[in-house]
């Protein structure tokens, strides 16, 4: 699309809804910022910057603006010249990636409900339609696209905030050719909410893939009883979408078929109940045994001793003998019920594994989505574990934004006046600090390694060390059944039962994994360029046009957008090397073309100079350039724009002339 159409199309379809950009708004405060938002919102305006960051309100309702025509009106264009959208930030980072070499990544953020997926989906796909074609890119893309639908059957479910709910949390790395070309990608899931196997809370189901392959058993036993044809088309159908992402995947129909025999295996285990019998348990029925023991492939009287008994290594004079201890109904519940939770977490693994990795990569764009912030009537382990992962983002996004961006004036010796905000570092360490104080994770390891004691014993006892070790941090407090954090996001409730119990069911690999994996996290985050999506929640009906103005205000508080206007706007919207600066508008000046000979820095003062940028519109640091308002780098870009295109017209013309 030219220019001209571009200007057209927007005049006919953008109207004037609050500001693009919040950096511009007059007023900077948080009822000034929710009214934007709001304004935006019931417009139909779902996106808005804060600079270069993106905040994205769920509309709850399809909206006409994510066709190949905007996909065409936002490729390759300037941040400015259109409205704010997901696309254009899409837009710059594969732009980026290919202008500085530099691997990019995306860090959506927002509570339970509010837009992560779907904006991770727009990512996607976007990058996907733009990048280059080929059979073998096409494959790529293909499985880039089809993991989505696959991962979502096994690891959403529906919960009582979000019908499509992610429970586990994924770094998505699409990988580039030099060409800009997807050949590559890798998917590092962390954390699978897996107690969801075996019990949900009020309101709430299973992983989808269950009620799929039950819909699929229901159906078939009506299909077998009456014969409906046009049922069978419908299951048939339903049930194609799965199939066609196994395969595009790699997975043949026999693998499939196991992964389908394994879900229902693990379904038909939740119904082995047990009865007590001397003390011990024994199989309430052994015709619930025979079904998951054929859909396991193991034998029926095996499966049976495996759930009833354990086995225990027992010395005898100088020998150790190997001897089976019956176990309690509850042990023999909660031995089947790890047996459930064991299976899945290796079948989802085992899906998530299906990549397409590149032994060496060139370029990479990442994008991380995981689940959002919760708090619910009862918030338990799984809740205290998400809630931390998000405190965690929240300290990476303060880290490499807020705090980043004003250190960053200092070492390159900018006068800058530092603003205040939040940093919910003091949280964080409240949670996973290891040396004095000990933090809560600490406490709650110490406990489950000391204390063989099960259930609300322990559970007490670790209630009892926590007020005693952390009772005094403000960021703390106790109630009878547990403890409170107050969390950036809030405070939260939660319910100490059943803390020891999944924490020592999860501790040598979830909470290893989750301490590696926020490790991982903060690491590859800080080796890319990184976006951020701030993702918000209108309302708790998920109807569209539904605004509620406290939620709102409450999101747009602790997601700190204030602070973040603040330092965008007292500060430089652009910021680069010397020598980045210098190769991109070199062509501004006859001195700086095709290379300055000179020291880098003179050479930047050279170039602004020259094109008369306004002495309070930069500053220049020991590496680094500064520049403060966005518009004055648009007019470099449109000055280098039409050097380029009459550069490119006398070419032509020579180009004519020769021939
Ligand atoms: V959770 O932390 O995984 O529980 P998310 O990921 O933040 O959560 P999700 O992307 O799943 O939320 O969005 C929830 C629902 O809101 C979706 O299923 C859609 O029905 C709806 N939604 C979100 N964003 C959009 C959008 N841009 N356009 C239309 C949307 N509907
Ligand atoms: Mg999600």
């Amino acid at each position: 699309m030219g220019s001209k159409e571009r200007y057209h199309w927007l005049a006919q379809n953008v109207k004037v809804s609050g500001v693009d950009d919040m950096v511009l708004l007059s007023k900077i405060n948080e009822d000034a910022i929710t009214e934007n938002l709001k304004k935006r919102y019931m417009d139909d305006y779902i996106f808005t910057y804060i600079g270069p960051v993106l905040i994205s309100v769920n509309p709850f309702k399809q909206l006409p603006y994510f066709t190949d025509r905007e996909v065409e009106l936002y490729q390759g264009a300037a941040q400015y010249e259109n409205p704010p959208h997901i696309y254009a930030l899409a837009d710059n980072m594969y732009r980026n990636m290919m202008i500085d070499n530099e691997n990019q990544c995306v860090i959506i953020s927002g509570e339970s409900g509010a837009g992560k997926t779907v904006a991770a989906k727009f990512i996607m796909s976007y990058v996907s339609k733009v990048s280059g074609g080929g059979d073998k890119v096409q494959h790529v893309k293909d499985i880039i696209l089809q993991s989505n639908p696959l991962l979502e059957a096994f690891g959403n479910a529906k919960t009582v905030r979000n019908n499509n709910s992610s429970r586990f949390g994924k770094y998505f790395e699409i990988q580039f050719s030099r060409g800009g070309a997807p050949d590559g990608g890798k998917i590092s899931n962390f954390l699978l909410e897996k107690t969801r196997v075996v019990s949900q809370n009020p309101g709430e189901r299973s992983f989808h893939i269950y009620y799929q392959v039950l819909v699929c058993v229901c159906v078939c036993i009506y299909i077998y009883m009456y014969m409906y044809i046009y049922i069978y088309i419908y299951i048939y159908i339903y049930m194609l979408g799965l199939s066609e992402a196994m395969s595009v995947v790699g997975l043949s129909v026999e693998e499939q078929d196991s992964v389908l025999q394994l879900v229902a295996g693990i379904l038909h285990l939740g119904n082995i109940s047990f009865r007590e019998e001397n003390n011990y348990a024994v199989v309430e029925s052994q015709d619930f045994l025979a079904f998951p023991a054929f859909l396991l492939g193991v034998p029926q009287d095996g499966l049976c001793s495996k759930l009833t008994s354990r086995m225990m290594d027992s010395k005898w004079g100088g020998t150790t003998e190997s001897i089976a201890v019956t176990l309690s109904t509850e042990q023999a519940c909660f031995s089947r019920d790890a047996l459930s939770k064991a299976l899945y977490t290796r079948l989802f693994d085992f899906l998530v594994d299906v990549t397409i990795q590149k032994d060496q990569e060139e370029f990479n764009i990442g994008v991380l989505d995981i689940y959002g912030f919760e708090i619910f009537q009862r918030n338990g382990f799984e809740q205290f574990c998400i809630n931390f992962v998000n405190e965690k983002l929240q300290q990476i996004f303060i880290e490499l934004t807020l705090k980043a961006e004003q250190d960053e004036y200092v070492q390159e010796g900018i006068q800058w006046t530092p603003i205040e905000y939040f940093n919910n570092k003091v949280v964080c360490d409240l949670i996973e600090s290891k040396l004095n104080p000990l933090g809560l994770m600490s406490v709650l390891d110490d406990v489950c390694a000391t204390m063989h004691a099960k259930g609300e014993g322990a559970d007490q006892t670790l209630l009892q060390k926590l007020q005693g070790q952390i009772g005094s941090h403000e960021h703390f407090s106790s109630w009878n059944k547990g403890f409170i954090i107050h969390h950036y996001a809030g405070k939260v409730s939660y319910d100490v039962s059943g803390f020891c119990e999944r924490n020592r069911d999860v501790l040598f690999n979830d909470i290893i994994e989750l301490m590696q994996s926020s490790e991982f996290l903060v690491q590859t985050l800080m080796k890319c360029t990184p976006h951020y999506i701030r993702c918000i929640k209108p309302n708790e009906t998920k109807r569209p046009r539904d605004w509620e103005d406290n939620r709102a205000r409450h999101q747009v508080e602790y997601l700190g957008l204030r602070e973040n206007i603040r330092v965008r706007r007292a500060g430089y919207a652009y910021r680069r090397a010397f020598n980045k600066f210098l190769q991109r508008y070199a062509i501004l000046t006859k001195e700086t073309w095709p290379r300055w000979k000179g020291k880098e820095r003179q050479g930047v003062l050279h170039l602004l100079n020259s094109v008369h940028m306004d002495q309070d519109q930069f500053q220049l640091g020991k590496t680094k350039v500064f520049i403060k308002a966005p518009e004055s780098l648009f007019l470099l870009e449109e000055m280098r724009e039409r050097k380029y295109n009459g550069y490119a017209r006398v070419i032509q013309k020579a180009w004519r002339k020769h021939i």
